[in-house]
């Protein structure tokens, strides 16, 4: 009997049977039901290798759209075997002079293994280096068909993409629930070119001039010397720049709103920042501004929620996606445009539309939008795919034109340049996930890591031995459209345009179109963050920009950081407020948030069978909450005391009052010596008190409602009880439509 062979026998049958098991559940899977929500929580042991790793998608030049079968594989055959595919009969010892003796120069395996390990980290990227990727469908509605000649947003035209989300300044294992701008970048994998829209989540930025990009971000980054905070604006080097730098005032307040903290990528917008510029099929061009609408709306966190996420969750958005898309809950966006005349001041309603850190409100200019996108997949290696991938800003399709914005033209030498670095030479477009899925037949030729075997022996135009290729593509054949604008005749000269001085306005635009809510969070950020600098002169200097801005906010921060609110410095401009820039009063699809929902082992089984369906009814995930891991009757536990937290969910129901088991925190008047005279679980008791405090839904029947007696919730806003189960949480549903309960939160900030 040969060991090697049965053990070899047992590992392929368990191979096959587990990618029998598996098969039918990967969403997507060619021949799989479609994806239904399912519980992406429930705990299970660490699942096998997908399916699909056995063959890792690789994109081709022509397109994985076509059906054309993947040029390579990551794994190809059941052996270990080395790099250079010879089989290996052992891979857990070195070859050594005798089993006591010293391992031998000569293991060419163990050096190999070990080599490539070595070498396995390439560079984080310089900013956004913390990310979570999708993949996903763009279809186009048509309705930009006028504006520009791109291929990819003429009526019904489907195309794949691939989209990053990140934070900026943190590093690649940093939190995700931080106080920060959030990337959005999109590469549509178009059959004219790859477009890639790489936007943020705010449509200003920090500074007009890309020249000033290492500035900031150093200034933002932590402090040379301790290298911390790690992922934070919340110090000195940040506050001094944008209060010297006072362009990245109206930013800056954007990071200081719920902006800043997201509750989910899901429910973020997006915006290209930049004018961009349009050309249609008649050569007639427009200035238009991107805008990404969630289909769930803009809906953040509040600050304790996002602090205490960065210990319980640091993963927290990048879950997030993941899980809503596993159980079937597919995030969607609009994307949307405003369209401006393309006239030679390049200006709106008297906004220059070049200065990145202005916006022009909808209210002036719609945002009209011109297809969906559906993210429905998420990457099967994470390295290969979310780090791999590289945007610039200059992969544009025929149809999108970049302007003069200075920022975009410095953005346009950035994004190759990095790559050099972080991809490690200019064939980075051969990566797989860079990979165009238009055909590619460019004069771009060897470089670290050329994985293409270029036939020919002219990669030169015009040439005669080629028999002429590559052709130059006329008009009739889709060309790329350099527009020729006109270049002013003016003087060589570093300086921006008079219009570029208006620091304030829009700062104070967006402080006045938020709600008296979002306006009390707005102060506490700005104390919290000066809160923490050390220097009294970059907090007064910063007082300064807010008086410029707004007497009540500069007033109420001046009394949180214990100094004088200073007067105006410039007249207070006199602006219309732009209510869409407010994420209060409206409602919203409750798809793919989660109720927990607590139980004991006495709870009605026939009753939580009723809740749960009527929560994945809605389209939202349902987790058991108890006092014990396990099944409640036939019904999983997905998180205990011990395990589970607030703030993982959006609304919490009561369906029982468990008392205090050993394992337990200490009650409050036990701690001070007292007898505890809670009869609930203190945890429990915690659970409510941030979920109130946080203002979500609370709704609670039976046994349950004794628990917010006990945390001293009964009556408030948004808190639900009733003698029916189904009605309670009907009425929680129907709160979380308005994403969280805003009574709750203080009336107004005079
Ligand atoms: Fe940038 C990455 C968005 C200004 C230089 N940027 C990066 C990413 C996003 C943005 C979403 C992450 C892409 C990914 O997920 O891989 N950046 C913006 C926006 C800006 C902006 C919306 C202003 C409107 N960026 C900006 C300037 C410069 C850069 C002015 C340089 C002059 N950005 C970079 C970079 C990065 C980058 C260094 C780091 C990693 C990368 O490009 O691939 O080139």
């Amino acid at each position: 009997r040969n060991p090697a062979k049965a053990v070899k026998d047992v590992v392929e049958s368990a191979a096959e049977k587990v990618t029998e098991a598996l098969t039918p559940q990967v969403p997507g899977a060619p021949g799989s039901a479609p994806p239904s929500l399912a519980e992406p929580t429930t705990p299970h042991d660490p699942l096998p290798p997908k399916p699909e790793q056995g063959t890792p998608q690789t994109r081709t030049p022509t397109g994985a759209k076509t059906g054309t079968p993947p040029t390579a594989k990551g794994q190809q055959g059941p052996f270990l075997t080395t790099a250079q595919g010879a089989r290996l009969r052992d891979t857990d010892h070195s070859l050594k002079a005798g089993p006591r003796g010293p391992v031998l120069l000569q293991d060419h395996h163990l050096r190999e293994k070990i080599t490539h390990f070595d070498h396995e980290r390439i560079p984080e990227r310089v900013v956004h280096a913390r990310g979570a990727g999708a993949h996903g469908l763009f279809t186009a509605y048509g309705t930009a068909e006028n504006v520009t000649r791109a291929g990819f947003l003429r009526k019904g035209r489907e195309t794949e993409v691939f989209v990053r989300f990140s934070t900026v300044l943190g590093s690649r294992g940093s939190a995700d629930t931080v106080r920060d701008t959030r990337g959005f970048a999109t590469k549509f994998y178009t059959d004219e070119g790859t477009f890639d829209l790489v936007a943020n989540n705010m449509p200003v930025f920090f500074i007009q001039d890309a020249i000033k990009f290492p500035d900031i971000i150093h200034a933002a980054k932590p402090h040379p010397d301790r290298e911390i905070p790690q992922a934070q604006s919340a110090h000195d080097t940040f506050w001094d720049f944008v209060s010297l730098h006072t362009e990245a005032q109206h930013h800056t307040m954007w990071n200081m709103s719920d902006r800043g903290i997201p509750r989910s990528y899901r429910t973020m917008e997006g915006f290209g920042v930049h004018t961009f510029r349009m050309v249609n099929a008649a050569g007639e061009t427009a200035l238009v501004k991107f805008h990404w609408k969630p289909k769930l709306g803009v809906h953040s966190l509040v600050w304790e929620e996002a602090q205490l996420l960065n210990g319980i969750d640091p993963d927290f958005h990048r879950r997030d996606l993941y899980d809503a898309i596993e159980a079937g809950a597919f995030p969607e966006w609009e994307l949307g445009i405003q369209v401006f005349p393309d006239t030679p001041e390049e200006t709106f309603a008297g906004i220059d539309l070049l200065d990145p850190t202005k916006i022009v409100p909808e209210e002036l200019a719609p945002v009209q939008p011109i297809g969906k996108l559906v993210l429905n997949r998420t990457p099967t290696n994470f390295f290969a795919e979310t780090e791999q991938v590289a945007f610039h800003v200059g992969h544009l399709p025929p149809g999108i034109d970049v302007t003069n914005d200075p920022l975009l033209q410095g953005r346009l030498f950035s994004y190759v340049d990095t790559q050099l670095t972080r991809l490690a030479g200019p064939n980075f477009s051969q990566i797989p996930i860079n990979r165009p899925h238009a055909a590619v037949n460019d004069m771009l030729r060897d470089g670290f890591h050329q994985h293409a075997i270029h036939a020919g022996v002219a990669p030169y135009r015009p040439n005669s031995l080629d028999g002429g290729n590559p052709f130059p593509a006329g008009d009739d054949d889709h060309p790329f459209v350099d527009v020729p604008v006109q270049v002013a005749q003016a003087p060589k000269i570093r300086q921006s345009p008079a219009s570029f001085d208006d620091h304030f306005s829009q700062a104070r635009l967006f402080w006045l179109s938020m709600s008296p809510v979002e306006q009390e969070h707005i102060i506490r950020a700005y104390t919290f963050e000066l809160g923490k600098c050390y220097h009294q002169a970059i907090k007064e200097r910063q007082l300064q920009c807010l008086a410029n801005i707004d007497p009540v906010l500069c007033a109420q921060v001046a009394t949180g950081l214990g100094l004088p609110a200073p007067k105006p410095t410039v007249p207070l401009a006199d602006v219309e407020p732009s209510p869409a820039l407010s994420q209060v009063g409206r409602q919203w699809p409750v798809d793919g948030r989660t109720v927990g929902i607590v139980v004991t082992d006495d709870s009605d089984l026939d009753t939580l069978h009723q809740v749960r369906r009527a929560v994945f009814a809605a389209d939202m995930v349902p987790l058991l909450i108890a006092g014990h891991g396990g099944m409640i009757g036939d019904l999983p536990v997905q998180r205990t005391f011990a395990t589970g937290r607030s703030v993982e969910f959006d609304a919490l129901l009561l369906a029982a009052a468990p008392p205090p088991a050993p394992d337990a925190l200490p009650a409050r008047d036990a701690k001070a010596g007292a007898a505890n005279s809670a009869t609930v679980d203190p945890r429990v008791l915690l659970l409510v008190e941030e979920v109130w405090r946080h203002a979500k839904a609370i709704g609670a029947w039976g046994a349950g409602v004794t628990v917010l007696d006990q945390a001293g919730v009964t009556g408030s806003p948004g808190v639900v009880t009733g003698d029916s189960a189904d009605d309670v949480f009907g009425t929680v549903q129907q709160l979380m439509t308005n994403h969280r309960v805003w009574e709750r939160f203080p009336a107004s900030v005079g």
